[in-house]
Formats: structure tokens, sequence, C-alpha cells
């Protein structure tokens, strides 16, 4: 097989974000765009003799293209055995799954996740490794200083691989598997739920559902495993077939994005539960009638019912969260006696925590919950969490929610997002907010006595490498929190998020509307940042 080496020069903006590259794509379009990448990834992996891959990607546009683009550099670069999901879709989820199930050297995950799709929209690659986890920052340091360097990367002379068709294909001392995307996931799926009870509520109309795919990756999986093998009526699942602009949607489970979703939920013909995922399948937003639970909400009722899911069933080690996530999983560990960790944003913090055993459980504020399962958030796993707590229970949403609530408190919470922001004021912004850290200890403020505030440094506990700055954090006595972060997703100037978080223990407050229950913290955020001041915006671009 001829292998060519072509000449390239470095692009400077090759930098993984929280999770991967993300660019829009008529940045990967450029010439040697993807190559330069994909081989910086292949020549920064330290020597091994497995050379077997797993690819997959939500099927937004350039997915098929980059799929083809990336085994011919893949063969040139060694790599013998590839998996590859029929059409070359796979759900980032299913894509830790097979890494850690077919035992492959890592994976590459073709995704912008919750951002916008089609030619004028995003695109993103992801390495996974062996563990099956988003690659370390370890890795994505290596990967960026090489693309800085890069002045040719080799491409094998093929044709292109058919995608659609399953089985196997050989090319020489070259094998391609083209597998069922769904397969291996739903069989893993029926190992940690009850099935049996599931099928028993569902496929009865005891429990009625609905589940947005939102024309993403999780069209498929949620067909198949809902309706087909849990007996859901044949459109629970809706906006089920991938497209590959989404439909000129977000695909963001939230409840700016899944509108259609959430106002079916809030009106007469509310179903018992509803659940949205995103664009790779990762995310997962959970409804009941008449109710929103927040993903850090969810995260703490999932653990605080572990127990009553079959995979789960012996306990849970631990359990750990991203350090803007509200602190109700605190609340449940510090009951169970369990340990309970405080992570930077981005699943890739997680996994040394999961590998090591310190948890089972964890889960981001961003729509992100999962489990040692795979070393990925999981959307459907979370839904079908949900479901099986549901029927085991035999209650609806709003009342495991509320009976929750009264046990340890509400930690009502809200995010607001300022996007699109011109990066130079975004980051006098997040100057602004640094240089008042030092002197806000002590003082009050409308209702509140700051207790402490600083920017968020972790030092991961498994292997000690330390990740700085990341988030600023203001404390108040009363155990409620401002955050302030830039968005390592975005792909347009950039992002603020702003994370409120206030403690309620009285159950007779606890229906209130965050937005209210917050309003003086939100005010007191605008002091600190002064972001409407200094962007003329009059509001958030979104509030999840
Ligand atoms: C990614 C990461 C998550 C993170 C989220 C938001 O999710 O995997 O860990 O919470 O981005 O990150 P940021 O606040 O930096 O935009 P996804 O679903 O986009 O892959």
């Amino acid at each position: 097989m001829q292998i060519n080496t072509i000449q390239t020069q470095a692009y400077s903006d090759q930098k993984p974000g929280t999770s991967g590259l993300r660019k829009k794509v008529k940045v990967f379009q450029q010439d040697h765009y993807l190559e330069n990448f994909v081989q910086s990834i292949f020549s920064s992996l330290e020597e091994s003799d497995n050379k077997s891959l797993v690819i997959g990607g939500d099927g937004r546009y350039f997915n098929r293209e980059a799929t083809q683009i990336i085994v011919k550099i893949a063969v040139a670069n060694g790599f013998t055995d590839f998996i590859i999901g029929q059409d070359g879709l796979l759900s980032t989820p299913a894509v830790s799954h097979l890494i850690r199930k077919y035992k492959t050297l890592g994976g590459l995950i073709l995704s912008a996740s919750h951002n916008p799709g089609g030619p004028d929209e995003d695109f993103g690659i992801k390495y996974n490794i062996s563990s099956g986890g988003p690659a370390p920052e370890q890795y994505t340091d290596d990967f960026f200083a090489y693309s800085q360097t890069i002045s040719s990367y080799q491409i094998a002379e093929l044709d292109d691989i058919d995608l659609n068709t399953l089985g196997e294909q050989t090319i020489g001392n070259i094998n391609i598997r083209i597998i069922d995307p769904v397969d291996d996931y739903a069989e893993l799926m029926a190992s940690l739920f009850d099935f049996d009870l599931l099928k028993s509520v569902i496929s009865t109309g005891k429990l009625s559902l609905r589940f947005d795919a939102m024309h993403a990756i999780t069209g498929p999986y949620a067909s198949r495993i809902l309706e087909d093998i849990l007996g859901a009526p044949k459109g629970s699942v809706i906006n089920a077939i991938p497209l590959e602009d989404f439909g000129g949607h977000h695909p963001d489970p939230n409840l700016a994005h899944a509108k259609e979703l959430a106002e079916l939920m809030f009106s007469a013909d509310a179903t018992d539960f509803a659940a949205a995922s995103d664009g790779d399948g990762d995310r997962n937003m959970i409804l009941g009638n008449n109710i929103f639970v927040t993903p850090s909400d969810s995260l703490a009722i999932i653990a605080a019912n572990a127990q009553l899911a079959p995979g789960y069933a012996a306990g849970i080690s631990g359990v750990a969260r991203s350090m803007p996530t509200s602190q109700a999983v605190d609340r449940v560990a510090k009951a169970m006696n369990l340990p309970c960790f405080e992570t930077p944003t981005g699943w890739k913090f997680f996994g040394n925590l999961l590998d090591a055993d310190k948890i089972t459980l964890c889960g981001e504020e961003s729509f992100g919950t999962g489990s040692s399962h795979v070393r990925e958030k999981d959307g459907l796993w979370a839904v079908l969490f949900w479901l099986n707590i549901l029927a085991k229970k035999a209650q609806p949403v709003s009342q495991i929610v509320h009976e929750h609530w009264a046990k340890y408190g509400r930690d009502i919470y809200c995010r607001h997002d300022y996007e699109a922001v011109d990066t130079e004021i975004a980051n006098a912004i997040m100057d602004h907010l640094r240089s008042q850290l030092s002197a806000l200890a002590g003082q009050s403020f409308a209702s509140y006595t700051v207790d402490y505030a600083d920017e968020f440094s972790y030092t991961d506990p498994i292997d000690n490498s330390v990740s700085e700055q990341q988030g600023i954090r203001i404390g108040f006595t009363d155990g409620s929190r401002i955050i302030f972060r830039l968005s390592g997703t975005g792909t347009v100037g950039a992002t603020l998020r702003i994370y409120l978080e206030k403690y309620e223990a009285d159950a007779t407050k606890h229906a209130q509307d965050p937005q209210d229950a917050l309003a003086e913290l939100i005010e007191l955020a605008e002091q600190f940042c002064q972001v409407k001041q200094r962007t003329g915006r009059v509001e958030p671009t979104v509030i999840t």
C-alpha cells in the first residue's frame, strides 16, 4: 500500500478545549487542517503494540468525510484494526464502551456535542484513551505542541471505505469492522437496569414517556431501547432521525433548546416522564409532569436511589461533581457516608477517580451524568436510571424530587450564559473579578456575607497533576455561591457562564422559582462582574 508524505504548515489554533478541538466546519475544511490535527494526535501517542481504534461521530455535517480521512492517516501511521459505526455513527458513550469492551488503543469521536451542525456551523474531534475516557490534559497538551511545529503528515493511498455495509472489510493487513452502532450499547444498558420491570410498566402504559433525540445521535439508540425493547409506543421518541444539521436547531437538551418538549411537560398533555439528549448523546435533560429536574438535583437523586438499579445494587464507592455543579450531591454523600470529590469542569477530570474506583457516579451541571460503566457522561443511561427509579418507587417525578428536597434541603440553582462576547471584553471581566478576590472575604452585600473568594485550582488525587484557573468562586457564609467561568467549548468569541446557587432548608420555600429565589445573587453577580455594563447586553443569552 502506498503511503504518501504530504508537506503542510502548522495552524496556530489547534489547542483542544474542555472537550477536544471544536471549530467551525469551514475551519476544519481548510487545507490540511484536519489532517494536521489527526497526525499530531498519532505522533504524540506513545509507541504501542495495540494498533486498533474505534471511530464514530454524531452524524453532523463533515462526519463522513472526516471518517475517511482519519482512517487513511491512521493506516499510514501503522493502525491495522478499526471498529467503525455504520454510516460513521456512534454516540460518545458508545465509543467509550467499545474502546473498553474491545480493548482498543483508543478512539476518535467526531462531534461538537451540543453545538449546531451544518456547513456554516460546528465540527469537532476528540481522542479518547484506552480507558475509554477523553484524553487528559497531559495528552492534549502534547497534541497541541505537536500541531505547532508539524511540517508533514502521512496518508495511505486507499479507496474510501464502505461505511454503509455491516461486516468486515479486509485490505491487505488492514481489518475494518463496520458495526451496528446500537447493539453493544443496548446490551450494556440491559446489564445495568431492570429491563423486565421497565418493560412491564412502559409497554403497558403505566409509565408514559417522551424522548426528544433532537435529530441527533440518540435517535437510533432511543428508538431501539425505549420503543423496540421496552415497548414504548411508536412515536414516543421524537426527532429520532439524525440529520447533518440537526434540523437547523441546537441539539442542546435544556429548557431553551428542547422547547417543544418542555412545553409539552408543562401542559395538560404531559407524559409521566420526558427527557432529551444532545448531539453526541452524552448529555441529558430530565423532566416530569410539570417539573424540570436540574442536572445537579438529578445527580443527587440518582446517588440517593442508586441501589434501586441492579447494576448499582451492591452499593457505590463515592461520587464526584464538577466545581460549578450544585452541592446537592454532597449532602447525599454525607448522609450515606460516601466520599465526594469536586473537580474542574470537563468529564476528563473524572477519569482517574473512576479508574481508581474512588467514585461510581459523577455529574455536571451542564446536563451530564454518568458512572463507571463507561468513561464519558451518558444521556440515555441517565434516562434509564430515572425510569428504573420511577418504576421501582411507583411515584411521579415531582414527588420523588420534593421528597428528596424535604429530606436534604434544596440547592436552588441556575446558570446564566452570555454567549459570543468579545474575547477581550470577556478576559477583562475575568481580570476585573480576579482583582477583587483578595478583598472580598468578610464583606457583606445585601443579605449575604462573603466567606471566601478565590480561583479554583485542582490537584488530581491520583496522579497529583495540577489544573489552575478553573473558575472564580465567591462563597457566602450561608453556603450560597456565585461562580464565574469562561466556557471551553464555544467557537465564537467567548461565553461567560455565571453559576448561582442558594441552599434552602425550609420545605415551605421549596416550590420557589429559581429566578426569584436567586434574584439577589443575580444582582450581586452583575455588581461583581459588570457583564451587562461592559457588553451592553440586557439579559443572558441562555438561562438553564
Ligand atoms: C463538555 C464537557 C463537559 C463540560 C461541558 C461544558 O461537554 O465534556 O465536561 O461540562 O463541555 O463545558 P464549558 O462550560 O467549558 O463549555 P460536551 O457535552 O459539550 O462534550
